[in-house]
């Protein structure tokens, strides 16, 4: 099912791997650096919100029976939110199960009295919670803007499914990137380290593993820019040389430069993502941003 999924997408005119895969272990490590890259401001933006707005956030949102985190990986930003919010039961869902349980163990040990519990799944499909978690009073917690790797249909789509998770008690906490000057947004994707091209280049050794393909990721460089048109981060994989790559039943020539495109990340202007806040079924949206206006956090009723 995935290597059909990675085959396919690989056999397209212009080839694509989906971001899921840029999560095995390295990768979720990777990612870990990108987000205390001096450029990668989503993350830190995001956190100093949540301890800002500690206080106010407490009070919109009010009692929480459960904290539903879809994506949750090493549960790291969850702990705030549990500390403010003092739920009884958290709820964390990735398909990275070693990343996710040690973050569950970690929160079980750093607050003893939430019942926090790991749900190993691939948000593309259906999600299915332990079945003695109540209905009432759930909150998701979307954070990271990790909506912006879904094109505007397939998040609208998810915002309707987040909204099925709760009812009329419940609500949705979530962060979004805002639109902002290009070279910020450019360098936040394409760090001087070179962490971010590493993070993009370890894909192909993961889809090797993953499809037994002989990608060599060396042959490939890093490109990242700001697409005005959509309003989104593209990231792409270019080979420097032309090669055939081959994998058990096929494989694909590549041309020189022709590239695999890795990643979308949207930036949705505030009075964008509120629309589609409403036209998914919520209501009622409060919204705090930071001081420069780059990041937002939104909370979301029905
Ligand atoms: C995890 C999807 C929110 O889009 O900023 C970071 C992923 N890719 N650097 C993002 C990512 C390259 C990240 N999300």
């Amino acid at each position: 099912m995935e290597q059909e999924e990675i085959i396919s997408g690989l056999m397209q005119p212009v080839p694509r791997i989906s971001p899921k895969y840029f999560y095995d272990q390295l990768g979720s490590k990777l990612f870990e650096a990108i987000t205390r890259l001096p450029e990668y401001y989503p993350t830190r933006t995001e956190k100093a919100l949540l301890e800002q707005q500690a206080a106010d956030i407490k009070r919109l949102v009010g009692e929480v029976n459960t904290v539903i985190e879809p994506g949750a990986g090493n549960v790291e930003k969850a702990r705030m939110l549990c500390q403010i919010l003092q739920p009884k039961y958290f709820v964390g869902v990735d398909i990275s199960a070693e990343v996710l349980k040690d973050g569950i163990d970690r929160l079980r040990h750093a607050q003893p009295t939430l019942d926090a519990r790991a749900v190993i799944a691939d948000l593309t499909n259906r999600l299915d919670l332990p079945e003695d978690i109540p209905m009432a009073r759930r909150l998701v917690f979307y954070p990271g803007s990790s909506i912006g790797n879904y094109d505007p249909p397939q998040a609208l789509e998810w915002l309707h499914r987040a909204r099925s998770w709760v009812d009329a008690t419940g609500g949705l906490l979530i962060g979004v990137d805002l639109p902002k000057e290009v070279a910020v947004l450019e360098a936040a994707y394409d760090d001087a380290a070179g962490t971010t091209a590493r993070f993009n280049r370890n894909i192909l050794a993961h889809v090797n593993t993953v499809i037994g393909s002989d990608f060599d990721p060396s042959q490939w460089s890093h490109r990242a820019f700001f697409n005005p048109v959509a309003s989104r981060i593209e990231m792409h994989l270019q080979a420097e040389e032309g090669q055939r790559v081959r994998w058990p039943g096929g494989g694909r020539e590549f041309a020189h430069g022709e590239r695999i495109h890795t990643e979308n990340s949207y930036k949705y202007a505030l009075p964008v993502f509120m629309t589609m806040l409403r036209e998914a079924g919520f209501a009622q949206v409060n919204t705090w941003t930071d001081e420069r206006g780059w990041y937002a956090l939104l909370y979301a009723q029905p």
